[in-house]
């Protein structure tokens, strides 16, 4: 985002962070401590993963402790977290394009080193749950190979070492702050790719800020890159939400030509999490109408700031009439873009336009084609 698209460095391998940045490993964690925090009377609240991103176990277990004032001490807390957290450390979920780039690296003989602040023992477990990841790393350091976890240099200063690179020739891949200062006084290269909303002032050192694992561009740094696009388009699994279409916020998007079907952020919470914000296509059912195209995007809209994510579906066909209450199906089988903020509102719907245009070509393309006769559309 922050970067032109002129090559701006040359690397040759990439040392990359696993929670938050490969794997979602907030989700368990929040899931577990909000039952946990019940015990003693206290509430989870979401707000404290902020503090805790990117600490190592330690530290984050001080801070909850604390914040929480919590009637024990940080090592009785760990004796009792910890066994509920490794019970369920088959759930934590790989984050949307981190699959992918670990198998494009390995296929292209990059070397990749995880380097993470979690201990090398729960660094191998964790992905010893994602099949073939182990193989994708020439190296793994945990914080407790070294004398300190990030924001400490140490953990990228001993990856570079152990795949005989020099810290400049390496590309850092982060989500936190501290792991972001880490890479950066190690002498590295830093991508940053926070793993919570609207935080992007927070990470100015690093070299490029990107929104998700599906926009990084491994070309800008000399690394091969992917192949997967097609006409400006990424397929991704497809997934499917559905539900009746209610009123959106009513801001007047058919005044701009733009209208979009909104359905209940309820019913789709776990998918709105899950998803990262941007600008997907697909396909759009309603049963007594038919199948349409359908361009969206899905976040917080940084051109009106919204306080929530939603997902705003157009659909990309001229109706007579509004359709509130209706079913709406849809399949979403491709990316385009991040969301951006514009200067002015031309602009952005001048962009929306571009998306209508990329989204039509391409949902022509066998590839995406093939959604449209899904009976999800219209059962
Ligand atoms: P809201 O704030 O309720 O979302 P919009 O101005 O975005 O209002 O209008 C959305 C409504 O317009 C939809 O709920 C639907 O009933 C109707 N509509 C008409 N044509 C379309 C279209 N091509 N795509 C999406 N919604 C459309
Ligand atoms: N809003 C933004 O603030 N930034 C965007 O980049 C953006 N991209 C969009 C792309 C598409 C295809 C659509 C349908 C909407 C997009 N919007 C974006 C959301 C737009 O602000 C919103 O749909 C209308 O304001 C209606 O609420
Ligand atoms: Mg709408």
């Amino acid at each position: 985002m922050s970067m032109s698209n002129s090559l701006k460095k040359l690397t040759s391998c990439v040392l990359i962070d696993l929670d938050g940045t490969l794997i979602n490993t907030d989700g368990v964690v929040g899931d577990i401590l909000r039952k946990y925090l019940c015990k003693y009377g206290k509430q989870w609240d979401g707000r404290e993963s902020l503090k805790i991103v990117g600490q190592t176990p330690l530290e984050a277990a001080t801070t909850i402790v604390e914040d929480y004032g919590l009637p024990c001490k940080v090592d009785e807390f760990n004796s009792e977290f910890y066994p509920l957290f490794s019970a369920q450390m088959d759930k934590i979920k790989s984050l949307p394009g981190a699959n992918r780039l670990i198998r494009h690296l390995k296929v292209h003989g990059v070397p990749v080193a995880l380097a993470s602040n979690s201990s090398r023992a729960n660094i191998e477990s964790k992905i010893s749950h994602h099949e073939g990841w182990k193989e994708c790393f020439s190296v793994i350091v945990g914080s407790d190979e070294v004398s300190k976890g990030k924001p400490s240099p140490d953990i990228f200063l001993e990856a570079a070492k152990r795949l005989n690179k020099d810290p400049e020739d390496c590309l850092v891949i982060e989500d936190s702050v501290p792991g972001v200062m880490a890479g950066k006084a190690a002498g590295t290269n830093v991508i940053a790719v926070p793993s919570l909303p609207k935080q992007t002032h927070l990470y100015t050192s690093a070299d490029e800020v990107i929104n998700s694992l599906l926009d990084i561009r491994p070309e800008k740094w000399g690394l091969p890159p992917f192949q997967d696009w097609i006409e400006n388009t990424l397929p991704i699994d497809p997934w499917h939400i559905g539900g009746p279409v209610i009123k959106g916020f009513g801001r007047g998007s058919k005044v701009l030509g733009i209208p979009t079907a909104n359905l209940s952020t309820k019913d789709y919470a776990d998918e709105l999490v899950e998803h990262p914000s941007g600008v997907y296509f697909g396909w759009a059912g309603l049963a007594t109408r038919g199948v349409f195209k359908m361009v969206m995007s899905i976040g917080w809209n940084p051109y009106f700031n919204n306080k929530e994510k939603t997902i705003e579906p157009w659909l990309l066909h001229d109706f007579t009439e509004d359709f509130y209450g209706e079913e709406l199906r849809l399949i979403i089988v491709g990316y385009i873009r991040p969301e951006a903020n514009f200067s002015s509102l031309e602009s952005l719907i001048a962009k929306i336009h571009e998306d209508r245009e990329v989204a039509e070509k391409a949902l022509d393309l066998p590839t995406y084609v093939k959604f449209k006769d899904d009976p999800y559309l219209t059962k």
